[in-house]
């Protein structure tokens, strides 16, 4: 039977710091889906394997220098060269599990001093996520995990400031995690938030654009 044609997959995204557990936790909630016979992808954000994603990554690792509102509009050119592919695998059943999406572009970019309304204009017309789950630790117990590959932007004081301007773009329809919890605490809160979602977006939930 072809259930696709009338059921579509979820738009799930994961913030946080750098460190926080995102990439850990989407990569098993992957092998979760997986075994449960769900259709999913892990998609992230940067998409490094474009060429905007490669101009990107050579800023991240401080290759290259770019005027702060240049590099916030090839995050979000970024996310625009994934847009129509991301609509088609939504509407064809494949639930997407997000590492990071507009709201690490306007959290990072609004904490460099840009003005956050001019953030976001650009993200506007970008699919809207179905479930926004954002993993919270504070700023000092990430920087504790080590790690911090040394890349821009991976430093504690600028990590505070992220942290407080994603409180400041935090809707109520965001879900919390406590992300310094262990691994498994965070994930079986987080499994069920994604299956919910899944399941939701089964019966027909309408896909929306940013910011709505
Ligand atoms: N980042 C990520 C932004 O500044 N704007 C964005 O739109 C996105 C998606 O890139 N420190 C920052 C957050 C991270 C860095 O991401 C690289 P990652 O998840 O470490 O590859
Ligand atoms: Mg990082």
């Amino acid at each position: 039977n072809n259930r696709n044609s009338d059921s579509r997959g979820a738009l799930i995204v994961l913030e946080g710091l750098d460190r926080s557990g995102k990439s850990s936790q989407s990569s098993r909630m992957m092998s979760y889906l997986e075994g449960l016979g769900v259709s999913a992808e892990l998609w992230r954000f940067p998409d490094r394997s474009t060429c905007v994603g490669q101009m990107i990554s050579s800023y991240l690792a401080n290759k290259s220098d770019l005027d702060d509102h240049t590099i916030h509009l090839l995050f979000s050119a970024n996310r625009w060269e994934k847009r129509s592919l991301m609509e088609t695998k939504l509407r064809t059943g494949t639930t997407l599990i997000v590492d990071r999406y507009s709201y690490s572009g306007v959290a990072f970019s609004s904490a460099k001093g840009l003005d956050i309304e001019w953030c976001k204009a650009p993200e506007m017309g970008l699919l809207a996520p179905d479930l926004v789950v954002y993993l919270n630790i504070p700023p000092e117990k990430a920087a504790e995990r080590g790690g911090y590959g040394g890349e821009r932007y991976e430093q504690l004081d600028f990590q505070r400031k992220v942290a407080h301007h994603y409180q400041v773009l935090r809707d109520p329809s965001w879900k919390i995690i406590d992300a310094s919890l262990p691994i498994e605490d965070v994930e079986k809160p987080l499994r069920d938030m994604v299956l919910d979602c899944v399941k939701t977006c089964k019966k027909g939930k309408t896909l929306l654009n940013l910011w709505s």
